[in-house]
């Protein structure tokens, strides 16, 4: 779970399935497309992703084979509440899918129509695969020197550089205290509790701007609601932001407003 900050990391916020913005911040953070036909920068940069790839928007398959071809590459994501959903539901496990995961397997349905079960098969085991493997969180080392946590939805201090099951679901979902009558999840402010040193970049709460408290900062600014896809780039300490071009997400109640 230690990445070394080298050349620089760009660590991005919550896509869900916004694709085109996806490529359109590429392009803005300077990467360019090389021989190989991957996503490279020119400095030798790493990419981050705080998980949530997928799910609610329009193109989830476009952007989980974006992380497969590019994974361990120059790029590294993290595990996230839907990600985890989306794995379980592949490996054939009894899920509901529900709250935009179910656009991902009208996804697939498309997909399987047009390229066959075959191929539809092997490509759900390669997600699969990559899913259930990725990490509850990374720590960005500067040579060596532990300096920035990457996490889906909240940490605490005592969980950093370790992992249990206990750990795994707290980096997925947050302090979760229990559901509401509307079945919602409870949430409790970790982060107005963190009096860490290192620095923690998480997603997951969609928040209209950057939220920055006790050395926390959110980047997920709901781009899949019509707000907008963040990258924080390390060591810069930069925002980098697109617009969503609209809100995908069907949702009733817009969490950004
Ligand atoms: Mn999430």
């Amino acid at each position: 779970m230690y990445i070394e900050v080298g050349n620089g990391v760009d660590i991005i916020g919550d896509i869900h399935a916004c694709f085109d913005e996806w490529i359109q911040m590429l392009h803005q953070l300077g990467y360019e497309k090389n021989e190989q036909g991957l996503y490279a920068h020119p400095k030798g940069r790493k990419i981050i992703s705080l998980g949530d790839i997928m799910s609610r928007g329009p193109k989830s398959i476009d952007t989980m084979k974006f992380f497969l071809k590019h994974y361990n590459v120059n790029t590294y994501m993290i595990d996230s509440n839907h990600g985890w959903k989306i794995a379980r539901w592949l490996d054939g496990r009894k899920v509901q899918l529900k709250h935009g995961d179910e656009k991902v397997e009208e996804e697939f349905n498309q997909y399987e129509k047009i390229h066959g079960i075959e191929k539809t098969k092997k490509l759900k085991n390669q997600f699969k695969d990559l899913l259930m493997n990725v990490p509850s969180h990374y720590i960005l080392t500067d040579q060596g020197h532990p300096k920035v946590v990457c996490v889906h939805a909240g940490i605490r201090e005592e969980f950093i550089g370790k992992e249990s099951n206990r750990i795994k679901n707290f980096c997925r979902y947050g302090d979760v205290a229990g559901m509401d009558e509307q079945g919602k999840p409870i949430r409790r402010e970790w982060y107005k509790q963190y009096k860490g040193s290192l620095l923690v970049i998480w997603g997951h709460e969609p928040k209209p701007e950057p939220l920055i408290m006790n050395n926390t900062i959110n980047i997920d600014q709901g781009v899949v609601f019509g707000g907008k896809l963040t990258a924080y780039r390390y060591p810069e300490k930069e925002f980098v932001f697109v617009q969503a071009k609209r809100d995908y997400s069907g949702a009733k109640e817009n969490p950004l407003k």
